[in-house]
């Protein structure tokens, strides 16, 4: 293996995986270098709709052909309060639609043409360490089958998650972070069996938040909100659905088709912040440096925006000679991160119970509902924010 790169690559998730195709096809060389097995990484469930934005850095990453052929595009979504399903029309109020294809296909499909153009990735790369990354020497170095190896490289780009090496990484005075915890889950189950609805519906209740999702016309994704000291295991299939329909609209209680999950997952939820998104040659995207909780679907979008950001400012620095990108990076992704943090946190609060909220804060939900359900300009803001604010 060559022991010098342009950019290594911590993490084979959907950024490290975007990032590489995107410079590879600037001609810029990479290696991913990730911790877990490819299996591991490809049998992670996670998100499920994306913006225009993200589709088209798919496209341009040459992994858009299994998307456009099987991806199906929505053009609103549902909200269920009371029982009753109000629609929100992103098409009729923004021009724009959304694509549901799960997160799952998108890294499979990147690492398709990331094996086909022979681009190098090390799964199972151990005790990941960057040494150096305020000089301009950055190298890297992991363990991979007992044997400690090194790469010496330009830049180093930290995709490794929330709990990855590379946030870890910078130095504790120079980082900033901003945090919320909230007290609740998301318990989710993936069913082969048709979806409940054409659309997703988002479903507001007493006892507690719902979600109707899908990954196709023959597979779909629910969720209930959940306690976080509570188990998977003490979670039946049975009880799943049970709990669910109780949550639902009649007509949506009696259409759900049911049956042996294929996974089932707890998964908290947490907004959380790091600033700066850079230091020296080290830079930080998606999960590494921002986590907003499921609610609004941003997860994998505000990945995709970092690595937009971050792959036109490493193509400038090998073309133009121009580090006015990678100045910019950590502040041009920051101004949209937290717009897509605010978003996040407010359909949270917006359709959750919140265990320790008191009469005033229910009535003030159920008006911010009632209001959404009643006014243009509200349902205009949120399928704005819903299928994407601009790059
Ligand atoms: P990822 O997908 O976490 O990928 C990071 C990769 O880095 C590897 N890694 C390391 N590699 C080498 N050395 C180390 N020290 C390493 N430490 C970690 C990891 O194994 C992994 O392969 O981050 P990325 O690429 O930034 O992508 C972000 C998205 O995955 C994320 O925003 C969304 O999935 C968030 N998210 C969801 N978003 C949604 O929009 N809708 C959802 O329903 C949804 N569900 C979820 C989620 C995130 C979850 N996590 C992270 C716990 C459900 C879960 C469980
Ligand atoms: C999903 O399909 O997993 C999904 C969809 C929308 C969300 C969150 C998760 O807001």
């Amino acid at each position: 293996m060559s022991k010098r790169t342009q950019v290594v690559i911590i993490g084979s998730g959907p950024s490290g995986l975007l990032l590489g195709q995107l410079l590879h096809k600037a001609g810029i060389d990479t290696i991913i270098l990730e911790q877990k097995s490819k299996d591991y990484v490809l049998g992670r469930i996670r998100a499920g709709v994306l913006e225009q934005g993200a589709v088209a850095l798919i496209e341009e990453a040459g992994a858009g052909e299994r998307m456009r052929r099987e991806g199906l595009p929505h053009d609103g979504t549902e909200i269920c309060f009371g029982g009753v399903r109000h629609r929100i029309d992103f098409k009729g109020l923004t021009g724009k639609t959304v694509m549901v294809y799960g997160q799952t296909e998108v890294t499979h499909d990147l690492m398709d043409v990331r094996e086909a153009c022979g681009a190098p990735t090390v799964y199972e790369a151990e005790d990941v360490a960057i040494h150096d990354i305020a000089t301009d020497n950055p190298r890297v170095t992991w363990t991979k089958d007992g044997r400690r190896e090194e790469i010496a490289c330009d830049f180093v780009a930290g995709c490794d998650g929330f709990h990855g090496v590379s946030r870890r990484t910078m130095p504790a005075d120079i980082l900033r972070t901003f945090e919320r915890v909230y007290p609740f889950g998301w318990l989710g189950v993936l069913v082969d069996k048709p979806p409940v609805s054409e659309e997703l519906i988002y479903v507001s209740h007493e006892r507690g938040f719902a979600l109707c999702s899908m990954r196709s016309h023959t597979r779909s994704r629910y969720y209930v909100q959940c306690n976080l000291d509570e188990k998977v295991e003490e979670w039946s299939d049975d009880r799943f659905w049970d709990e669910l329909k109780s949550r639902l609209d009649t007509r949506a209680a009696a259409e759900l088709q049911t049956g042996a999950s294929i996974e089932k997952s707890i998964a908290p939820l947490r907004s959380f912040v790091a600033e700066p998104m850079r230091h020296g040659r080290l830079f930080l995207a998606g999960d590494a440096a921002h986590i907003v909780p499921p609610t609004g679907a941003k997860g994998l979008n505000l990945a995709a925006s970092d690595v937009a950001y971050l792959s036109q400012a490493l193509i400038e620095h090998y073309r133009n000679r121009s580090d006015a990108g990678l100045d910019a990076y950590s502040q041009r992704a920051l101004a949209r991160i937290w717009k897509a943090e605010r978003f996040s946190w407010w359909m949270t609060q917006l359709l959750h119970n919140f265990p320790d909220s008191s009469g005033f804060d229910r009535k003030i939900q159920t008006a911010e509902l009632e209001y959404l359900f009643s006014s243009k300009a509200a349902q205009t803001a949120l399928a704005e924010n819903y299928v994407g604010l601009p790059y």
